[in-house]
């Protein structure tokens, strides 16, 4: 049986990824939602919407012409915008999320985006909210989305004060604040999409070993033979409540090898697309006389530079002679893989680097490009001779409508 509402019809999505996973959760919504997805479960008591706190967990079983496609769990909801919302919850192999979508769209209801329903059941209290929640689907880590959800609840009043001073005719508030959100800014990339960290070295300065501990995992071969690592690969992991990806290279070195040359170019290749690079030095071993170092400054000279960090590695092995006196080169930060020492001060350094250094007590700033340009149009009007107050509040203004 079919239920088609031309004029109301139900919007439909999986709001859960779409990889395999334990559980999928499908969930319509529309006026009609629970008379839509009727006919396509079996449940003990019939499908009613109930307000969200009285909200109640039943089996279903999904049917398709009497075919039994999956067992799950089914809630429906009225909401706010009057709308009627049903969770299913069924098992998340692909194939099941698929057919269960098929029959709902064949039940007459749209297969939509996950963020366009969440307008429906995740009602905003104001439109920088809206854009938070929204946002909020790309936080990878709990400290991520912590700050994303009190900078949505922070900014609205922040940028109501700052309005109220620009239309009183003090413009210097304003001023301040806008320039640190706008140097703020660029850094919300590393919150939503990750700090890219490029190990680089001589073969055998303990690169992937280093990655295997930061990462936690055994990810990486690892072995005294140098020239290990020959494709670069990437690991995800969590430093300071920020998500990081670290690029393990291989070894830089002069060689008539074809295949480690191919695979020292790619490592270079590896230099533009970082945040950071670190540079990791064998103190143990002898220097090379024009290895790692010399390859690397090839790069440099025509890549967009990141930031570079030295590291000496393998701490807990006695220095070289060929190195000289610790104190003799540029400072370089001490780290041991097998011992663990300096790891924590490597994360910090990274991180102050990149000038993140306590980026989890920073105010409510900017989230999206649109408020970041809201506020630098409201800065450049303040920065006019006669300054524009009026119009940097109007910017705030629009700033704050969404
Ligand atoms: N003592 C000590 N040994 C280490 C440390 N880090 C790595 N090693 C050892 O050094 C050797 C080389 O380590 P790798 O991590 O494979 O070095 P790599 O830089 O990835 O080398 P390539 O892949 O060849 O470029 C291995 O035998 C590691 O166990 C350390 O901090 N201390
Ligand atoms: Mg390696």
């Amino acid at each position: 049986m079919t239920t088609m509402h031309p004029n109301n019809p139900c919007q439909a999505a999986c709001l859960t990824p779409s990889t395999p996973g334990g559980i999928a959760v499908i969930q319509v919504v529309g006026i009609n939602a629970a008379s839509l997805v009727a006919p396509l479960v079996e449940t003990r008591r019939p499908l009613a919407p109930t307000p969200a706190a009285a909200e109640r967990l039943q089996f279903c079983r999904v049917i398709d012409h009497r075919e039994v496609v999956d067992e799950g769990l089914v809630a429906v909801r009225s909401v706010p915008t009057g709308q009627c919302v049903v969770d299913l919850n069924v098992h998340g192999g692909p194939r099941v999320v698929q057919r269960v979508l098929l029959m709902l769209k064949n039940a007459g209801a749209h297969i939509v985006e996950p963020n366009d329903l969440s307008a429906h059941t995740w009602p905003a209290a104001s439109p920088l909210e809206r854009e938070g929640l929204l946002l909020l689907q790309q936080a990878a880590t709990r400290p991520v989305a912590t700050w994303l959800i009190r900078a949505m609840n922070q900014l609205p009043a922040k940028i109501e004060a700052l309005t109220h001073n620009l239309l009183a005719g003090d413009g210097r508030q304003a001023q301040s604040w806008l320039r640190s959100a706008c140097e703020w800014f660029p850094k919300m990339r590393y919150l939503l999409e990750g700090i890219r960290v490029t190990m680089l070295g001589a073969p055998n300065a303990g690169k992937s070993t280093l990655i295997n501990h930061l990462t936690r995992r055994d990810a990486a071969i690892t072995h005294p033979m140098p020239g290990t690592t020959r494709d670069w690969t990437e690991h995800h992991a969590v430093v300071d409540g920020l998500p990081f990806s670290f690029v393990d290279t291989a070894g830089l070195r002069q060689t008539r090898d074809p295949l480690e040359q191919e695979a020292i170019r790619r490592a270079q290749q590896q230099i533009s697309p970082a945040d950071v690079v670190l540079l990791l030095i064998d103190r143990s071993a002898p220097l090379p006389p024009d290895g790692p170092l010399e390859l690397f400054a090839e790069t440099q000279m025509n890549a967009q530079a990141p930031p570079v960090l030295t590291i000496w590695s393998k701490s807990d092995l006695p220095a070289h002679p060929s190195h000289g006196s610790a104190d003799a080169g540029p400072p370089a930060l001490s780290i041991s893989a097998a011992t663990g020492a300096g790891l924590e001060r490597l994360g910090c350094r990274i991180i102050e680097t990149l000038r993140l250094a306590g980026w989890q007590e920073s105010p409510g700033y900017p989230f999206t490009i649109r408020q970041a340009t809201c506020c630098r149009q409201a800065l450049s009007a303040l920065a006019d001779t006669t300054p524009g107050l009026a119009e940097a509040a109007q910017c705030l203004q629009t700033l704050a409508k969404g």
